[in-house]
């Protein structure tokens, strides 16, 4: 069974995994609007993929035989200067997730729960690649500006991103 502690750190996790998913929504929305479907699209399925780290989590507290506390969303902001500061703070929020994350993986192990601590783990390795393509997407932004070919190239590149469920794949 399951601290409280530890669920209480699991459950707001769950709830920040959703607004993560919301805030890429918002994101993908406002790249639609902006005629940059690959960009949109690389964003709904980022979307999709927080959904899935909330509820593998969700699903870990059920299993360990905890019940998950539930709170409101926030609502993510809307409207956003350019490209360029819109995957700024795709990075900054990464980096504020890892930091999330890395508070679980602390908290476990002070509470001597080394099952959630290998839960965690694996959200702790994809935090790396979070931030690294957030990173990447974001340097090619900043060296190449916003021109019209890069952005038509890049955009290009991000429509071909499809869904697939990280955590399931990695855990058959
Ligand atoms: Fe769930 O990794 Fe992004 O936020």
């Amino acid at each position: 069974m399951l601290k409280e502690s530890i669920t209480k750190a699991l459950s707001e996790q769950v709830n920040a995994e959703y607004y993560s998913a919301y805030l890429y929504l918002a994101m993908s929305a406002y790249c639609d609007q902006m005629g940059l479907k690959g960009c949109a699209n690389w964003l709904h399925i980022q979307a999709k993929e927080e959904m899935a780290h909330g509820t593998h989590m969700f699903e870990h507290i059920l299993e360990r035989g905890a019940m998950p506390s539930f709170a409101e969303v926030k609502a993510p902001v809307t409207n956003f200067d350019n490209l360029t500061s819109l995957f700024a703070q795709v990075l900054s929020h990464e980096q504020y997730v890892t930091e999330r994350i890395n508070h679980i993986a602390s908290l476990a192990m002070q509470e001597n729960d080394h099952a959630t601590y290998d839960f965690i783990q694996w959200y702790v390795k994809e935090q790396i690649e979070e931030e690294a393509t957030a990173e990447e997407i974001l340097q090619k932004l900043k060296l190449f500006g916003e021109n019209s070919g890069m952005l038509y190239n890049l955009d290009k590149e991000m429509s071909t991103r499809v869904f697939v469920d990280p955590f399931a794949a990695a855990n058959p």
